[in-house]
């Protein structure tokens, strides 16, 4: 390529990038009352900096390649960084490697730009393979704490296996999202561990983590559900007893695992969550988000909990690496009670919804639990159904 064309070309691709990264999104009306949906994805491969992907030297790429591709943006922390809205990306790169980058916006829906570095995580003596799904938490001892996934291969794959991994909790602090810490990984005795979360306030003075205990690297096996447990320390977390907080349960979106979101929002009715649920079909596992209620003062006590999923893939979010997933890890509370809901879909976007803390309280408090059985559905629905009827009449 000569130099106009390489320049002309960096010049085609320089567009493209800005009016992606510049485009203004649009709320999706009606809605459902809940939250509100947008039209575009926050955060997609093609939003990450050209200069992380190609070699931008006429020199030593005279064809302007791209030298390390970016295969997918999803799973987010999020938390409010110096007056910005921030998401702490699971980034894949085209090599399978996932690891975290900092995005940051003004508003929270759309012109979101990654600074100019990913993260440099450093890692204990056992290197971690993969690392992901970073849930941020802003601690009341004064640091921020990223939890996430760090899978490994198992030492005990025999010769040839190459599929079988373990996964644990990996921890690491900040106080600034540059500079970071590693500590050592969480020590639980429930066999492996994703989804864990810090819980952003002591309990009887310990650090308090919910955990999702599971006895192999995809399944869940016997293990399963929300796990709470408590740690004397962050800088050698162990947690000697977990206890199940929000099981499994049959024929219902969470039936064969399910995994806390990011930490909880504290409100005056309880602590709120969101989670990830899991179900078997016939076409792969479909993973939805739900939403429940825990106790104020004992955090581990579900005090309500909605039927049903809260979001589920729609649309183009149906498809990609991994299909029919949604999934989250972060999500902000402004001072106003707004609260942005990052959530990804099938492992390879990240999207926005919107809601309030006092609209999905309502969510949480009102929406009748689920009742195991279709006889109960259909008792719940007819009695909405009466109540609207009789109210129209009047
Ligand atoms: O592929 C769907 C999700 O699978 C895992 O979640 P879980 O441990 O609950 O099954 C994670 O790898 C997650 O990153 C991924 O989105």
């Amino acid at each position: 390529m000569n130099k106009d064309d390489f320049y002309k070309r960096l010049a085609l691709l320089n567009q493209a990038h800005k009016n992606l990264i510049t485009r203004k999104n649009e709320k999706e009306e009606p809605g459902n009352g809940i939250y509100d949906r947008y039209k575009y994805p926050v955060l997609t491969a093609e939003h990450t900096p050209l200069f992380w992907r190609y070699d931008l030297n006429l020199e030593t790429n005279p064809y302007l390649m791209e030298r390390q591709g970016i295969n997918a943006v999803f799973n987010a922390g999020a938390m409010l960084f110096n007056g910005k809205y921030i998401v702490m990306a699971r980034v894949e790169g085209t090599d399978r490697k996932s690891f975290f980058a900092v995005a940051e916006s003004d508003n929270g829906i759309d012109n979101f730009r990654f600074w100019d570095y990913p993260v440099t995580l450093p890692e204990t003596k056992d290197s971690d393979t993969n690392v992901y799904d970073m849930r941020l938490t802003q601690h009341e001892d004064g640091w921020i704490y990223g939890l996430f996934c760090t899978e490994r291969k198992d030492p005990d794959a025999k010769g040839g296996d190459t599929s079988l991994a373990t996964a644990s909790c990996g921890i690491a602090r900040t106080k600034d999202l540059v500079k970071w810490e590693r500590l050592d990984d969480l020590i639980s005795y429930s066999g492996q561990q994703r989804n864990v979360v810090l819980h952003p306030e002591f309990v009887n003075g310990k650090y308090a983590l919910y955990t999702r205990p599971q006895d192999g690297f995809i399944d869940t096996g016997s293990g399963g559900g929300i796990g709470w447990g408590l740690s004397e320390s962050m800088e050698h977390a162990e947690v000697k007893q977990e206890i199940i907080m929000d099981n499994k349960t049959y024929h219902t979106v969470y039936e064969v695992k399910n995994g806390l979101g990011p930490a909880p929002i504290k409100t005056a009715k309880g602590w709120l969550h969101l989670a990830h649920g899991v179900r078997n079909t016939a076409a792969g596992l479909r993973y939805v988000l739900y939403m429940f209620l825990a106790d104020l003062k004992d955090p581990k006590k579900i005090i309500a909990k909605p039927g049903g999923y809260f979001i589920a893939p729609k649309g183009e979010e149906r498809v990609g690496d991994v299909s029919n997933v949604t999934f989250s890890n972060g999500w902000i509370e402004k001072p106003n009670g707004e609260v942005f809901i990052y959530y990804a879909s099938s492992d390879t976007r990240l999207h926005v919804a919107t809601s309030s803390v006092d609209k999905l309280l309502d969510y949480v408090l009102n929406t009748p639990p689920d009742g195991l059985r279709s006889a109960a559905s259909v008792q719940t629905r007819n009695e909405l159904i009466r109540k609207n009827l009789e109210y129209l009449i009047k």
